[in-house]
């Protein structure tokens, strides 16, 4: 039996009404986001097209009668959604219509991730966490902090933790060894086909991953596998992740607040320079969540291949970063 002994944290999220955050919002009322002692104020923000499912959750929330949950807005407006936020969940974006060209979904999601960032730099607590979901996961989330120069760059994160665990469940699923017994396993890059999941400093069971699998494996199943699993999803279930990625989400927010279980993480975050990723964009690295702030995991020895791959999709990021500011949204 839990009791609450903090004073209630904001939490927003966005998208709401939709499929992720159905899936989030029980978990963050049951106290998985931040804690079995930690009560929540929730704000749910939605377009117009989406209030009602926003409300019918909020609803539902109500018939769950959970003890940590104090109390759930529904709202339109970001100026109210991000008021006092402590957690911003950014799950609400534009997907890509039939016929629509990356510069045109680049566009509409800078006119949602722009004026979020504004609205959470005028109204959201000092100790504001943001962590963007919605795709294009990475530039969303440059977007949002470029229009929230008040806030620390490094509060705004984007979700790689999707990736991350989907590369665990693969090598446990080849090895025949539990996740839990995994460690260092690293997704660098952009929330997309070109990330580079990389195990060259991993361990399985306290053994080197590079001793238990060969090369072609690793180039020819495991990268392609992991980078390209929410189309696979899509396959076979006829529709994108969810529960996963509402599972990784709170991962994240978990890890961050409360401190790392034990091993690193992927986090997508603003460059400070390390491994050569240029300055400001918002890529995965190895980071370890510590005294509240994730922290990049320094000193790791990258071979030919490793740099090749980070490489490309630094470089992916790094066009899209050049798109976003043609198009005046930086
Ligand atoms: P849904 O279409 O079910 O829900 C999206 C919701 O966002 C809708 O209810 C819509 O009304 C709302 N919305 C749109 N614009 C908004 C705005 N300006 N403010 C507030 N709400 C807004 O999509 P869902 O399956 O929930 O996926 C949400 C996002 O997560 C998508 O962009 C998706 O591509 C992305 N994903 C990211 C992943 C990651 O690992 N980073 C993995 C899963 C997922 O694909």
């Amino acid at each position: 039996m839990s009791t609450a002994t903090s004073s209630p944290i904001t939490v927003t999220l966005t998208g709401a009404g939709g499929q992720i955050g159905y899936a989030l919002l029980f978990r963050i009322a049951a106290g998985e986001l931040l804690g079995p002692n930690v009560t929540v104020r929730l704000k749910l923000l939605e377009i117009p097209a989406g209030i009602a499912g926003a409300e019918g959750a909020a609803l539902e929330l109500q018939d769950g009668a959970f003890p940590l949950l104090d109390s759930v807005n529904v709202t339109d407006s970001a100026a109210a959604a991000f008021d006092g936020t402590n957690v911003a969940l950014l799950v609400g974006s534009r997907p890509r219509g039939p016929g629509m060209e990356r510069a045109d979904l680049l566009a509409a999601n800078g006119a949602i991730f722009g004026p979020q960032g504004a609205a959470i730099n005028e109204h959201a607590a000092s100790d504001i966490r943001v962590v963007v979901v919605g795709n294009p996961a990475n530039t969303n989330a440059l977007i949002a902090q470029a229009h929230a120069p008040d806030v620390p760059r490094e509060r705004f994160t984007a979700l790689t933790r999707l990736d991350h665990n989907r590369a665990l469940g693969q090598l446990s699923a080849k090895l025949g060894i539990p996740v839990r017994d995994m460690d260092g396993v690293t997704i660098w890059g952009n929330h997309s086909a070109t990330q580079y999941p990389d195990v060259s400093h991993a361990t399985a069971g306290g053994t080197p991953v590079r001793d238990l699998v060969d090369d072609a494996w690793l180039a020819n199943e495991f990268i392609p596998r992991v980078a390209n699993r929410g189309a696979e999803i899509i396959e076979v279930r006829g529709s994108s992740s969810v529960g996963s990625a509402a599972s990784a989400t709170v991962d994240h927010v978990f890890d961050w607040v409360n401190g790392q279980r034990g091993r690193w993480t992927s986090v997508a975050l603003p460059s400070d320079g390390s491994y050569g990723v240029p300055e400001g964009l918002v890529s995965s690295f190895p980071a370890e969540s510590v005294d509240g702030k994730w922290r990049i995991v320094q000193g790791l020895e990258l071979n030919a291949f490793s740099t090749s791959r980070i490489a490309a999709s630094v470089a992916e990021l790094a066009t899209e970063r050049e798109q976003v500011q043609g198009l005046g949204l930086l």
